[in-house]
C-alpha cells in the first residue's frame, strides 16, 4: 500500500505538523517530495501510467523521469491525514522535464498544487547543487509574513534580524535567507524568482504571502521552517514592545558562534548598524 510507505507517512506528518502550527489555513501552502529510486520501486505496481501528459509551464531538464509526491491544488492540509487520497498524489515527469502526469492519488478530480512550477524549479536548482535535496515546502508562516510589512525586503536585513533573534539561527541557516517582493502566486515569474534565491539559500520568503524551505529530509526541512518562523515570532514580539533593542547579538558574537560550530557566515550579513 502506497499510503503505508514511510515517505508518505512522513509527508503527511510534516504537513499535519504545519497545520497544527497555524501555517495552512484553508488551502494555504504546499509540499513536494522527490522519491528515491528504491521508493519508486516499492510502489511501481500500484501506479497508473495511463493519464495524459500535462505541460508544467517550465522545463526542468535535470528532473526528467523523476517521481514526486505533491499536495493537491485547492486541497486542505487539514485533511492530509483523514483524506490523503484526495489531498495528495504522485506525479511522474517525462524525460524532457516539460510535462507531468498523475500516477496516483488526487482523487475526485484533483491535480498538483498551483505552485508546481515553483516547486519543480526549486527542486531543479537544488538537485544541481546537491542530489540529496528532496523536499520543497511552502507555508503561510504568520510572523515571517508580518515582517515583510515592516522590514526592508533585503536578504541582508532579513537574515541579520532573524539571526539576532535566536543564537541557533546562524547555525541552522548559516547561508542566510532570501526575500522577494510581492508577485502573483502560481506564476512562472515567481517560480524563476524563487529558484534564483534557492541558488544561495534554503529559505526564500515571499513578501506578504509566505515562505519556501528546501531540504534533504522531512525533519530538517520542517525544522528549518520552524526555526525561521520562531525567530520571526520573537522579532515581532520585540518590535511590538519597543522599536529599538536594548541589547542584541553583535557581529563579533556571530563570528565566534561560526568558529565554535564550524559554520561559515558571509560577512555581508554582519554589517555595522
Ligand atoms: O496552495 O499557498 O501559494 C495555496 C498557496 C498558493
Ligand atoms: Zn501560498
Amino acid at each position: 500500500m502506497i499510503l503505508e510507505q514511510p515517505f508518505v507517512q512522513s509527508f503527511i506528518q510534516m504537513g499535519t505538523d504545519g497545520y497544527d502550527l497555524g501555517w495552512h489555513e484553508r488551502n494555504g501552502g504546499n509540499l513536494s517530495y522527490r522519491l528515491k529510486p528504491s521508493e519508486v520501486e516499492a510502489v511501481k505496481l500500484e501506479l497508473n501510467r495511463n493519464n495524459p501528459w500535462t505541460p508544467i509551464g517550465v522545463q526542468v531538464e535535470n528532473l526528467g523521469g523523476e517521481h514526486f509526491l505533491v499536495t493537491g491544488s485547492g486541497r486542505f492540509f487539514r485533511h492530509l491525514s483523514d483524506r490523503p487520497l484526495e489531498s495528495l498524489g504522485l506525479i511522474e515527469l517525462d524525460e524532457t522535464g516539460r510535462n507531468y502526469r498523475i500516477v496516483y492519488g488526487f482523487e475526485n478530480g484533483g491535480k498538483p498544487t498551483s505552485e508546481l512550477p515553483s516547486h519543480l524549479m526549486n527542486h531543479a536548482v537544488k538537485v544541481a547543487i546537491n542530489p540529496d535535496y528532496r523536499i520543497i515546502y511552502h507555508a503561510h508562516t504568520t510572523n515571517l509574513i508580518a515582517l515583510t510589512f515592516v522590514l526592508p525586503l533585503q536578504d541582508e536585513v532579513f537574515t541579520r534580524e532573524l539571526w539576532e533573534m535566536a543564537t541557533e539561527c546562524p547555525v541552522v541557516f548559516p547561508e542566510g535567507v532570501g526575500v522577494i517582493g510581492w508577485m502573483v502566486p502560481g506564476s512562472i515569474e515567481i517560480a524563476y524568482a524563487t529558484s534564483n534565491k534557492m541558488k544561495d539559500y534554503d529559505l526564500a520568503i515571499w513578501a506578504h504571502h509566505g515562505t519556501f524551505a528546501a531540504g534533504k529530509d522531512f525533519d530538517t526541512t520542517f525544522g528549518l521552517m520552524h526555526t525561521a518562523e520562531k525567530a520571526a515570532e520573537i522579532l515581532v514580539k520585540v518590535l511590538s514592545m519597543s522599536p529599538a533593542k536594548a541589547q542584541t547579538i553583535q557581529p563579533q558574537d556571530f563570528r565566534d558562534v561560526a568558529d565554535a560550530f564550524g559554520v561559515t557566515l558571509d560577512e555581508r550579513f554582519l554589517y555595522t548598524k
